[in-house]
């Protein structure tokens, strides 16, 4: 099933309008077959130099959406998931991509005859590793201070990105040898929590690659390689990526790409 605005789905979604840290969670809906309301705020460049994020904070920048959502979580930031079946509003992407999974049946499970608690632990642990990549990534993107300083600095973080990536390639090769799979990173057949985010980073990091004309980095990384072949070409993951969101630009337009 697609994302939709118009029914009345248990699942919100709420992001910027952009793949971001939101994509894994709007795959994960997807390929679980659950309609959710993709919320999207936009940022808007004014061409000047500035940005329009009064979709999210409000045009006083304390009258927006936040405001309200902040009566139900102080903690609330973007991305946020809702479950408005049972009145629970999650901030924090790690917490709302493990909510997700909760409730869709990705969190490893014994489907394929994985131990539960071993299968959580390892979606734990991939998760928080590739947010230290998607967080080293953020910085490049972001804190480059120009276009200029993000290509100066692109050797530096593409060090950075070999570096995680080599952990992520050693742990499919670890499955392999466990005889666990090896083609995702927790499940021996389908993909896990963990999966949907770190297809992302990859997938990103290959978006930046092009845009830099740089060659791909996966080509020392074959298994890497591999599953993000397998991952693009999930059946249930068709709905996403002919939806608008799987073309929504990576980052907003602050960041030196975009
Ligand atoms: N650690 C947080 C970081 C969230 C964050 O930095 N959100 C940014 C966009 S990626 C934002 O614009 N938040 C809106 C806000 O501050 O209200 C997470 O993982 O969710």
């Amino acid at each position: 099933m697609s994302p939709s605005e118009d029914k009345k789905p248990t699942i919100e979604i709420g992001y910027w309008k952009i793949r971001g840290l939101a994509a894994p969670m709007r795959m994960m809906a997807c390929y679980a077959g659950v309609d959710f309301k993709d919320a999207t705020c936009e940022c808007i460049a004014d061409g000047e130099g500035g940005f329009d994020t009064s979709s999210w904070f409000g045009p006083n920048g304390t009258d927006g959406p936040k405001a309200a959502l902040l009566q139900q979580n102080p903690l609330i930031n973007l991305p946020y998931v809702v479950d408005h079946a049972r009145g629970i509003v999650i901030a924090q992407s790690n917490a709302c991509l493990q909510y997700l999974a909760r409730q869709l049946g990705l969190y490893g499970g014994a489907s394929d005859g994985a131990n539960t608690d071993k299968a959580a632990a390892e979606c734990d642990q991939i998760l928080c590793q590739v947010m230290d990549l998607r967080n080293a990534a953020v910085g490049w993107y972001y804190g480059s201070g120009s276009r200029a300083g993000y290509e100066s600095s692109a050797d530096g973080h593409l060090a950075c990105v070999k570096v995680h990536y080599t952990k992520l390639e050693a742990w499919l090769a670890h499955k392999q040898r466990l005889g666990e799979g090896g083609t995702f990173f927790v499940m021996q057949t389908t993909p896990a929590v963990p999966d949907f985010h770190v297809w992302e980073q990859i997938d990103q990091h290959e978006a930046a690659c092009k845009d830099l004309g740089r060659a791909s980095l996966l080509a020392d990384f074959p298994l890497l390689a591999a599953f993000h072949c397998a991952f693009r070409k999930l059946p249930e993951l068709a709905a996403y990526f002919d939806s608008p969101a799987s073309t929504f630009p990576i980052n907003n337009p602050q960041a030196a790409f975009y």
